[in-house]
């Protein structure tokens, strides 16, 4: 044995090692799922090929070069591996160049990044220090012989037709489609998904510049025809009309938390009571959409009833974009718009795209008085930030139309202890445990604004929505959530589990009620501008008016599963929606989630096109 690996050409050696750690590392630290025999042999199979041709370039080099050569590689493959480990225990998703290179980002995330690093990570670096102290043993000699470097070269060729055609057996169109980074991965492997997403990058940049003017009225068309009626007027249109808006982005807030308990109370008291109230709207089937961009998707999805990017944030791959956005229209309108949020202002991009889409006024990081005793982890408390928000907000002309941010319930949701009203749960998961505690934290928070906008006499005249912006707590925990909930976590679950809170409070209107109906935040620029009493004839919105009767008949979510009134579609599996479980069908018949597909994915392309192509520049939204 000793023997035989003291023949094993070095670079070969650390191929092998590497390869077998990244199998480990995508089988039990990326929690990639496994379906076949198949899928097992192409994810051992796939790591050992790329290893092995990041290695065998080695033995082209000097021989006096060789050795430093698997050093370094050896080096930075595992960084990037871990990089990747990092990224994914936060977003359960791969890394794309994109959200890679928004460095500013990266940066404020540090106080994340301490509870996503493990100390037992160090054993992901011991190949690579064997890798070291080897390449200086002169038991491994470099490769010299010609014919040997040949040999291993077209070695290297036949593990990559392997490979390749394995892959193509699996999951064919494998590329055309690519809506599922974990399929990708899973089929090629970590480097040669990042060769792949560099393609797409530089294919992106290219778009814009071939963009043809005329696809916009194709789109147009297309959206029309998928819209119920002509006219979606309800009784409510206007009904908001010359009131100020306050719209209240709520970090990482999931409805599984509302009208749920801890040890005897309730995690969320405000929301459960206001959702109930005779002056709220209650979307309680109301769904976010957004992908890497989080937050700032949610913000472009209300903002331009379009769909976010599904890699990178939009926010920063096309700030400069035309758009026909939510506060240019306002703006038009005679309002005053504005953001109110406790971070730096070049988070997400933010200053640039603001300043694009027509804010009148950020109200940023500088603006608040952010001490230690008011701030932890992200920054200003949520029940400071708005204490500090109403003297501006009361300086505002009216009507004015106003976006808060809120952070303290952000992941890691780790209040300190004296300022948590409400005991952790106790499942094994630390995020979800302390989960409870930062919402009921934010929950208390928002009482307190409305208590205060009452105080100063702002409530009367002003229509409040609260919404969810995205999920805070990640399939990553899924065990964790299916004991606190005390079902599996299946595709369908898993869907129900992207609801978030919306709820529009209109005081004074004695309208509310509870809507059953599907709706996303897509939809919310449409039924705003709708609420407000602002028709738009020539606006193109991906979304619709959710008070309409007729509606689109699904919610697409940007990784191509979707919702629909009956069905939900996650994960390559149509569900039934009044019983949780998949449709059974007979191989014969077709799945009723299958016309839905079709739209789905076209639906998310023209969105894109645009995006790309910028294509708004070419139409004329006031002709
Ligand atoms: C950062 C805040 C949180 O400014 O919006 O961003 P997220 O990580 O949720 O996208
Ligand atoms: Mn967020």
């Amino acid at each position: 044995m000793k023997e035989l690996i003291r023949r094993t050409p070095l670079f070969v050696l650390a191929a092998i090692l590497f390869g077998l750690k990244t199998y480990l590392v995508y089988r039990f630290m990326f929690g990639i799922s496994i379906d076949s025999a198949l899928q097992e042999l192409i994810l051992i199979l796939n790591p050992l090929v790329s290893a092995y041709v990041i290695f065998v370039i080695s033995i082209w080099l000097k021989t006096n070069k060789q050795g430093r050569y698997l050093k370094y590689s050896s080096l930075l493959a595992t960084l990037v591996l871990y990089v990747n480990l990092l990224f994914y225990r936060n977003f359960t998703d791969f890394i794309t160049l994109p959200v890679l290179f928004q460095g500013n980002n990266a940066a404020d995330l540090t106080s994340s990044i301490f509870t996503l690093i493990h100390f037992t990570d160090l054993l992901l670096f011991l190949d690579v220090i064997l890798i070291w102290i080897l390449s200086r043993n002169p038991g491994w000699p470099a490769i010299s012989e010609k014919p040997q470097k040949v040999a291993a070269t077209a070695v290297m060729f036949l593990l990559l037709a392997m490979n390749v055609t394995l892959a193509e057996v699996e999951r064919p169109m494998l590329f055309t489609r690519t809506f599922d980074r974990e399929y990708l991965v899973k089929n090629i492997g970590l480097f040669n998904y990042h060769i792949y997403d560099l393609t797409m990058q530089t294919r992106t940049q290219a778009q814009r510049v071939f963009a043809d003017g005329s696809e916009i009225e194709k789109i147009r068309n297309y959206i029309a025809d998928q819209k119920g009626e002509e006219s979606s007027k309800t009784e409510l249109f206007g009904i908001a009309e010359d009131k100020n808006v306050v719209l209240v982005s709520m970090e990482s807030m999931q409805n599984f938390v509302l009208d749920k308990e801890v040890n005897g109370e309730e995690i969320t008291p405000f929301m459960n009571d206001l959702k109930e109230n005779k002056d709220t709207l209650w979307f309680k089937n109301f769904y976010h959409q957004t992908a890497q961009g989080k937050t700032s998707d949610s913000e472009f999805l209300v903002e331009n009833s379009l769909y976010p990017l599904d890699r990178g944030a939009v926010y920063f791959t096309h700030a400069q974009n035309d758009y026909n956005a939510l506060p240019e229209l306002l703006n038009e309108k005679g309002y005053t718009t504005s953001v109110f949020h406790a971070n730096n202002e070049s988070f997400w991009n933010r200053d640039v795209m603001y300043d694009n889409i027509g804010y009148d006024h950020f109200y940023s990081k500088e603006d608040f008085e952010i001490k230690e005793e008011n701030s932890f982890g992200w920054g200003l408390e949520d029940k400071a930030f708005f204490e500090q928000s109403i003297p501006y907000l009361k300086e505002q002309e009216q009507p004015f139309y106003s976006k808060f941010i809120t952070l303290t319930h952000h992941f890691p949701f780790d209040l300190p202890e004296d300022k948590a009203s409400i005991d952790k749960l106790d499942t094994n998961s630390t995020t979800l445990n302390q989960y409870v505690q930062t919402a009921r934290y934010t929950d208390e928070s928002l009482k307190e604004f409305m208590n205060r906008m009452k105080e100063k006499g702002m409530y009367e005249d002003t229509m409040f929505i609260f919404m969810g912006d995205h999920y805070g707590i990640s399939e990553f925990h899924k065990g964790a959530m299916s004991d606190y909930l005390g079902r599996d976590i299946n595709g369908y679950e898993h869907i129900q589990l992207q609801r978030v809170p919306l709820m529009i409070h209109i005081p004074g209107s004695g309208e509310g009620k509870i809507y059953e109906k599907i709706a996303g935040q897509i939809d919310m620029k449409p039924t705003i501008l709708h609420l407000l009493g602002i028709e738009e004839k020539r606006d193109i919105n991906f979304g619709e008016n959710m008070l309409a009767e007729h509606r689109k008949d699904f919610i697409a979510m940007r990784d191509g599963s979707f919702i629909t009134k009956d069905y939900i579609y996650s994960k390559s599996v149509c569900y039934d929606k009044e019983t949780g479980e998949p449709v059974e069908l007979p191989p014969e018949e077709e799945s009723p989630c299958e016309p839905f597909k079709e739209k789905v994915s076209k639906e998310l392309e023209y969105s894109d096109n645009i995006i790309y192509g910028d294509l708004f520049r070419f139409y004329d939204f006031k002709d």
